[in-house]
């Protein structure tokens, strides 16, 4: 069996993890100096987001060297010694992988943007202004997509008078992947972590590498109001053209040549669940999983700002859609990450009386489901959003561009500080609570974003010696799935679509049988089930200490999930 298949991946977002020099940001020797906190949990792999030398204006995710690390989170020694230690306690470790674009400071970009002539040129995207235009000037970009992160995707560079394409900040080129060297670029990069002992990668936006070389105009009227003239390009660089036969070509000249077998989960925005398919059939040699994002954008409108009421019903059915609908793929399971808000206080309940009960139930639907699970840094703990009051509060890009856009189109500066609240990104990125002393003991410095206030609530060393904790409810799940067969291989079948409230399906595997039922509601709720042939199951798992035999009917208090295990004779 592929050993990913009962694996458990814990992503650490450096800067925030843990800072053992004092300085404010999150470095390597802090995660080396946590490693008890990872193996008491029982997690089998390390994500580890970009620890490359970087300007951070995307906080890492705009990468000036792909081969060396970046002095705020240490040198490459530090490095070797966290390999070192993770795999001296059974845990491998996957690198994130940024190679859709590099940093306007990468020697790469230099070297092209040069001059028209550089031999580089061709490794990012050059366009001239848009004909009859003056250059520089609004509606003057090669075509009319918005960037990721607000404004024109395009960026016009006055010493060679042409725009290079950057779907994320302009500080983020665009590679041009249609470029051989620019491909076997970054396989030798790839090659070298390989060599240096990582286990694999997790990589950034590949189903955006293939762009339609004839770089059409997005569909007027798409963006949504507050982008003016520009619109949604996304039909043309999402699983572009060549995007299989890229990742192809990846997997024959990087991973086929490699003794171990690794871990490649691929970040996709926006795609279907039989494109994930495609991606991820093993046949097909591609990747081994996907990131899709369908899930945490049924509460969105036409942006992530637009606030929707979830409708639990079309979360179950997405979650179905994907259980079933992969064929010989395989899934990665996720609330949480370094862009998404926190789960507790976005799917949960993160009110203090149902708080503990709502993100336990999380993580127990989350990780019943077929697929591997990952958990973001916190989310073992039940971490919440943050109470930022100010805009000076916020440090991530994307919110402070959508701010300035949004309050310059119009938008009330307290609707749009409401939306950040529950939105941006940096509600995932304040620093880990490890105690409920000064700045969490997460630095003795001052932290790069403040902690969270409700850190002397939720905290590690208050939960790991809480048997009862967010922390040891995440442990128990994880040990679930390295010794419960039925947990990763059984068959899924969602129950109850229909209801608004209750999330119940069953895992079968051979004579075993779970049956989940998971209460998504402050209300007392019995679900429309039939309890015959579960009166002699036992209860595995349950998120109230008093949960004994199953009910009959089925009842389930307020935020309640309880998961019974039964032996199936035949005909029952
Ligand atoms: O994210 C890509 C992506 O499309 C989203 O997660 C995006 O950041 C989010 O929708 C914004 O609302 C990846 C990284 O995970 C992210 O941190 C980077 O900023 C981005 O790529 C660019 O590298």
């Amino acid at each position: 069996m592929t050993w990913w298949r009962n694996a458990i991946v814990y992503q650490i977002y450096p800067r925030s993890f843990a800072d053992s020099n004092g300085d404010g940001v999150g470095d390597l020797r802090g995660i080396v100096e946590h490693i008890d906190h990872l193996t008491e949990l029982g997690v089998d792999v390390v994500w580890l987001s970009p620890v490359y030398p970087s300007p951070h204006d995307d906080n890492g995710y705009d990468i000036s060297n792909y081969q060396d690390i970046d002095p705020v989170f240490g040198t490459l020694d530090d490095f070797d010694t966290l390999v070192e230690t993770l795999h001296r306690n059974g845990i491998r470790l996957v690198m994130d992988l940024v190679v859709n674009h590099t940093s306007d400071e990468h020697p790469w970009f230099a070297e092209s943007r040069a001059s028209r002539d550089s031999p580089q040129r061709d490794w990012y995207w050059w366009r001239p202004p848009r004909p009859g235009m003056t250059p520089g000037t609004p509606g003057a970009e090669p075509t009319n997509w918005v960037s990721y992160f607000g404004g024109p995707a395009w960026e016009f560079d006055e010493a060679t008078g042409e725009y290079y394409l950057h779907l994320f900040t302009r500080k983020q080129p665009d590679l041009n992947w249609e470029n051989p060297e620019v491909r076997a670029a970054v396989h030798d990069v790839m090659r070298w972590w390989l060599a240096r002992g990582v286990d694999g990668f997790r990589m950034d936006v590949i189903n955006m590498i293939s762009k339609d070389p004839s770089l059409p105009d997005g569909q007027p009227g798409t963006a949504g109001a507050a982008q003016g003239l520009l619109a949604d390009g996304r039909p043309h660089f999402i699983c572009g053209p060549r995007l299989h036969e890229f990742l192809r070509e990846m997997h024959d000249s990087v991973f086929a040549r490699h003794p171990a077998q690794l871990l490649t989960v691929g970040e996709t925005p926006g795609i279907s669940h039989e494109e994930g398919r495609l991606l991820t059939d093993p046949a097909r040699r591609e990747l081994d999983m996907v990131f899709q994002f369908e899930h945490v954008t049924l509460d969105c409108g036409q942006t992530k700002w637009d606030r929707r009421q979830l409708d639990l019903r079309e979360l179950k059915a997405s979650f179905a859609r994907w259980q079933n609908g992969l064929g010989d793929g395989w899934n990665s399971l996720y609330w949480d990450n370094h862009d998404q808000p926190r789960a507790v206080s976005r799917f949960g309940d993160d009110d203090p009386e149902y708080r503990e009960r709502s993100a336990k139930l999380l993580a127990a639907v989350l990780h019943l489901h077929r697929g591997t699970p990952y958990i973001y840094q916190g989310e073992e703990l039940g971490m919440t959003n943050v109470p930022f009051s100010h805009i000076d509060d916020f440090r991530d890009i994307e919110s402070l561009n959508h701010y300035r856009h949004a309050v310059a189109s119009g938008a009330d500066p307290d609707d749009v500080l409401d939306a950040l609240r529950s939105r941006s990104r940096d509600n995932a990125r304040t620093p880990v609570q490890w105690t409920n002393g000064r700045h969490t003991g997460f630095t003795t410095g001052t932290p790069w974003l403040p902690v969270n206030p409700n850190h002397t609530e939720i905290n590690a060393a208050d939960q790991r010696k809480d048997p009862d904790s967010v922390f040891h409810f995440h442990r128990r799940l994880i040990a679930l799935r390295h010794t419960e067969s039925v947990v990763v291989d059984g068959d899924y079948t969602l129950l109850l679509p229909q209801d608004e409230q209750v999330w119940a399906f069953t895992r079968r595997l051979d004579s075993t049988e779970l049956l989940v039922l998971a209460n998504l509601s402050r209300d007392h709720v019995a679900p429309a089930l039939d309890p015959t042939p579960w009166a002699h199951a036992d209860t595995l798992l349950t998120n109230y200490p008093d949960a004994g035999q199953p009910p009959s009917p089925f009842r389930l208090r307020p935020w309640e999930v309880v998961v019974y295990r039964r032996v199936v004779v035949a005909g029952s």
